[in-house]
């Protein structure tokens, strides 16, 4: 409040299954902002480097079982820990480019069977993004793009059903990038609606309601 609107860095994220070019757009995005000027900075979640990070990232490399609904709370408090930092950013005029947030957590948790509004509810109160880019591509295809690791989620079966979650998700935040033209027209495509988005930078401190 009182801040100029052109003062705040915007809070774009990106979404989508495992493989779906998420991180690769994210590094473009960014080096074309920077390009332009603009102050961004490439964040992403989970972040593994925290304490409750490293409990995440040994749960997700199957060193570490953990009961399905508490690893979704450590996700959470994952991002819950880093608000603060970036609420402090996005005030400072920096744009963050965030790989993966809420949206991940519910929609990976609830593929999973969990209720989906048991899953939303730690969420409300972390910032809600300005603008949700969802990377949309085939199971099918997300495989054959050199495959998955060994993490624990990366499985068709299970991904199929985490695109299906994804689904349900989605609201007037989010544009959905169909993963198969992006590989060709790549950048100039997101640039394309991201410009005017970042001229209405106003919606970064308040609350968020829902996933
Ligand atoms: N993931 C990620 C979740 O299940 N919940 C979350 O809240 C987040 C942020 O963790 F399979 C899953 C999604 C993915 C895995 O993600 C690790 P990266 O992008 O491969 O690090």
């Amino acid at each position: 409040r009182g801040e100029s609107s052109e003062s705040r860095g915007a809070l774009i994220v990106f979404e989508g299954l495992d493989r779906s070019g998420k991180t690769s757009q994210c590094s473009r995005l960014l080096s074309y902002l920077e390009g332009l000027g603009h102050s961004a900075e490439l964040w992403r979640f989970p972040d593994r480097t925290t304490t409750v990070g490293q409990m995440v990232s040994a749960y997700l490399s199957n060193d570490l079982q953990l009961d399905d609904h508490t690893i979704h709370l450590l996700f959470s408090a994952n991002r819950w820990e880093k608000r603060s930092m970036m609420e402090a950013k996005l005030r400072a005029g920096t744009t963050l480019l965030v790989d993966r947030y809420s949206y991940s957590g519910v929609a990976f948790s609830s593929a999973k069977g969990l209720d989906i509004g048991w899953c939303k509810a730690p969420e409300a109160g972390l910032l809600a993004p300005d603008l949700v880019l969802y990377l949309d591509i085939p199971p099918e295809k997300a495989v054959e793009r050199g495959g998955y690791g060994g993490e624990r989620y990366e499985k068709l079966e299970f991904q199929k059903k985490v695109a299906q979650c994804y689904k349900v998700l989605e609201d007037s935040s989010w544009k959905v990038i169909v993963c198969f033209i992006l590989s060709f027209l790549a950048i100039e495509l997101l640039t394309g609606f991201l410009l005017p988005t970042l001229d209405l930078c106003h919606l970064v401190a308040h609350h968020q309601e829902s996933c």
